[in-house]
């Protein structure tokens, strides 16, 4: 890391790098300097997932020059060029890295527990809604290919279940059973798309609550912004209601404390549906109760799959750590289901 540490500041001692927040997919450190004010986020991009820095950057900066020159209140952090002038870093090993600002005095949360940090998360997420609805969807290409796409996700468990890779498909049939029952209904949301009724736009893709930071009582910055480009609306609402809405962080081992909370989803929905009231199709008003589920139930197959095949994608802390994510979004799942007429009319009065 050091020799890439000297691409950007060749002449300043490292005070310090430390690995830094709870991603689970790129390396990520947090570099003081001496002699150097500011501190900065260094990270190492995981290759295996996203197999295209250069595109990764590329829609980094299309975003910056958007963004940055508006001066609001919420921000994005700025990639920023080594002293060769390029915003990717390769080092000794082949590995990309690049570097950002780091937003200062900021923090991020894994589990909401105040009202106002779900209303705060849902209007930082509508003004990254709006700000994208300006861009040609046409200009951006997926970073990972299909990546929200259910019946991708569905055919990675298939292959995964029937592969076996590591011996662990006998020991989850409940939770096989469960994910395969809900296939078609959620399909729903998918068939739609793919026949033009719901629209695809630009959007963040990976709007988990940690993707998101805070100062003081205030959302000020909308981070991890490697998979932005096309998607629909229901990925994001329904990707962050996933983590802002749940009584329990991603990986709790005691289910009995993972619940849909229904005043977190209102909260949310308040901070972020006015945002895109105006941009919406009829048809996209009507299925957005749908999108925390659906999202919900994509993340648990993944976990899932990640497990089956043996925790080659997701960072893992213990070998069941994927198997405590998969039945922790199992039980959210079950406890929305309870919710879905509540949640439809809550967004029905603020569409
Ligand atoms: P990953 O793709 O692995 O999830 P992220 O870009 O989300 O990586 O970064 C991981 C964590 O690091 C975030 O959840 C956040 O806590 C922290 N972080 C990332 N970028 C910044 C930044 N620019 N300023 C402050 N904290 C940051
Ligand atoms: C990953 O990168 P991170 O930790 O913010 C994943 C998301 C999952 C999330 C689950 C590129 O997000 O899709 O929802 O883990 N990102 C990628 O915690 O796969
Ligand atoms: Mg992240």
């Amino acid at each position: 890391m050091l020799n890439v540490i000297l691409k950007y500041f060749p002449h300043n001692k490292v005070l310090s790098a430390l690995p830094f927040g709870n991603g689970h997919i790129n390396d990520t450190y947090k570099l003081i300097l001496e002699g150097v004010s500011d501190i900065f986020i260094l990270q190492r991009i995981n290759t295996k997932v996203f197999p295209n820095p250069k595109g990764i950057v590329d829609t980094h900066l299309r975003l910056q020059s958007r963004i940055l020159s508006q001066r609001d209140t919420i921000t994005i952090a700025e990639i920023i060029p080594n002293t060769d002038g390029e915003y990717l870093t390769f080092d000794d090993e082949g590995y990309a890295w690049r570097m950002t600002s780091y937003i200062e005095d900021s923090y991020s949360v894994d589990v909401i527990e105040h009202e106002w940090e779900a209303y705060e998360a849902g209007n930082a997420y509508g003004w990254f809604a709006n700000i994208c609805s300006t861009l040609k969807v046409n200009e951006f290409e997926e970073a990972i290919r299909d990546f929200h796409r259910l019946s991708f996700r569905l055919r990675q468990l298939k292959e995964a279940i029937s592969g076996n890779l590591s011996k662990r498909a006998g020991s989850v049939k409940d939770l096989i059973d469960f994910y395969q029952e809900r296939e078609a209904k959620l399909s729903l949301i998918e068939t739609l798309t793919n026949e033009g009724k719901i629209p695809l736009r630009v959007v963040h893709n990976d709007t988990k609550i940690n993707n998101l930071l805070f100062r003081d009582k205030k959302a000020v910055a909308v981070i991890d912004l490697d998979t932005v480009g096309p998607g629909i609306l229901y990925y994001d609402y329904g990707d962050a209601l996933r983590t802002s809405a749940c009584t329990a962080k991603e990986d709790e081992k005691n289910l009995d404390l993972v619940r849909f909370n229904i005043e977190a989803f209102k909260a949310f929905s308040n901070g972020y549906l006015p945002q895109v009231k105006s941009i919406l199709s009829n048809e996209e008003r009507e299925w957005f109760y749908l999108a925390p589920v659906l999202l919900t139930y994509i993340m648990g197959i993944r976990f899932l799959t990640d497990y089956l095949n043996g925790d080659k994608y997701y960072k893992i802390s213990y070998p069941g750590h994927n198997l405590d994510r998969s039945r922790v979004q199992m039980t959210l799942i079950r406890s929305m289901e309870g919710f879905e007429t509540d949640m439809k009319s809550i967004i029905d009065i603020l569409l």
